[in-house]
């Protein structure tokens, strides 16, 4: 698109149709069927889930479809759109977490992990096209776990009911590829429901599907690919982690969860280190966002949600340190252009920025992020109106 025009995402039915034609034409037969995931920003609840806390998603249109036929034995073969190159393993491969690398690794881990929770997975042929930008922080990893959970699910007729489902793909995240991550993206990707945010807690991964009708709002969520380039994420997510951990430990809590935003002080002036100080206070007043945002949503209030978003996108700034003059200029010239509210979504250090705006403004707070880019030298971002879509499903 051209800068500042704002993208809607591709039609439903082309990612679809690309999947069952890769497939065709890879394995010179018709898939089974085809299973479809979604990407997803977070609303509000940035960093919250691995203590246990409280995320607020919702999924979005742009979705992995992965087309899927059984094979004979423990054999897995699969084929991406994206990378044109076609990946085999067997059983060997899914013994132990790590012999099967890069993208393929998503596959791999959710063998894996179904066949380490006791299942018996059917040796299948798989297919991939995919809607969700990798690298944008819309979670395209937890879209392709969850569409080829639910594809193997389907074809092996596996008792798995979708509840226990982000468990499992967390798990093949954490274990087999090696990335430290929280539940929420699978959650996300799994659990979400059409016209709806998905309200988790994280700890007892219970859900409320809370009603987020924006156009009766007469609101949108522009999304905005900072285009940033991603650095040191990996490293930084996990370190931010493990400071969250340790300020438990000292806290005497099992996770920072469990300190209420009511006794944060009491609990700041228990740590003698300005920087865990400033990581516990973005994780509890988060969580306690959160919470305030539901109560909104609960009550019909949907643009009232937009000072919340800039609280936690300045939290993120200033206490949790995991933005980048992108998306900081993002939300500081959506805000400029009459955003309700903006803030970076996801783990940081690039990514998305979401901005609550009026449906009719959505153009002219696009064109204003995209000039103040251009006055910063950075380059050009990328936008998509997002609407909540469903979770995985079969097509
Ligand atoms: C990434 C992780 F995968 C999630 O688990 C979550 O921690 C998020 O960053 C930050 O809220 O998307």
């Amino acid at each position: 698109a051209p800068a500042g025009e704002v993208a809607s995402p591709a039609p439903a039915g082309d990612v679809a149709d690309r999947a069952a034609a890769g497939f065709r034409q890879r394995y010179g037969a018709p898939a089974a069927g085809r299973w479809a995931a979604p990407g997803r920003v977070n609303l509000i609840g940035e960093h919250t889930d691995y203590n246990d806390g409280f995320v607020l998603p919702f999924a979005l249109p742009l979705r992995t479809v992965v087309a899927a036929a059984p094979d004979d034995g423990d054999r897995w073969t699969v084929w991406s759109e994206l990378t044109g190159d076609q990946v085999g393993f067997g059983a060997d491969e899914v013994a132990a977490p790590g012999r099967v690398p890069g993208w393929a690794a998503y596959v791999a881990g959710v063998v894996w992990a179904l066949r380490e929770a006791g299942h018996r997975v059917p040796g299948a042929r798989l297919a991939v096209a995919s809607d969700v930008p990798l690298g944008s922080g819309l979670s395209s990893s937890a879209a392709l776990e969850a569409a080829v959970l639910a594809a193997l699910v389907d074809l092996g007729g596996l008792d798995l009911p979708a509840e226990g489902r982000p468990r499992l793909a967390q798990r093949a995240e954490n274990a087999y590829v090696g990335a430290p991550t929280g539940i929420m993206d699978q959650s996300a990707a799994i659990r979400c429901r059409a016209g709806h945010a998905l309200f988790l807690d994280c700890r007892t991964e219970a859900v409320e599907h809370i009603p987020f009708d924006l156009a009766a709002a007469g609101l949108a969520v522009l999304v905005i690919d900072s285009r940033a380039p991603h650095r040191h994420a990996d490293g930084e997510y996990a370190s931010r982690r493990a400071a969250c951990e340790k300020a438990a430990g000292l806290l005497g809590v099992p996770a920072l969860r469990d300190v209420a935003a009511a006794d944060l002080d009491d609990a700041l002036a228990r740590l003698d280190d300005d920087e865990t100080r400033r990581r516990v206070r973005h994780v509890v007043t988060e969580d306690q966002r959160v919470l305030d945002a539901v109560a909104l949503l609960r009550a019909g209030r949907v643009r009232d949600i937009g000072p919340l978003l800039t609280a936690s996108h300045a939290s993120m700034r200033d206490d949790f340190e995991i933005t980048v003059p992108e998306v900081d200029t993002a939300v500081e010239a959506a805000l400029a252009a009459g955003a309700y509210g903006a803030r970076m979504t996801g783990g940081g250090f690039g990514g998305c920025v979401l901005a609550l705006v009026d449906a009719d403004r959505a153009d002219a707070v696009a064109d204003a992020v995209t000039t103040r880019y251009a006055e910063r030298g950075f380059r050009a971002p990328g936008f998509h109106l997002a609407t909540p879509a469903p979770g995985a499903h079969r097509l």
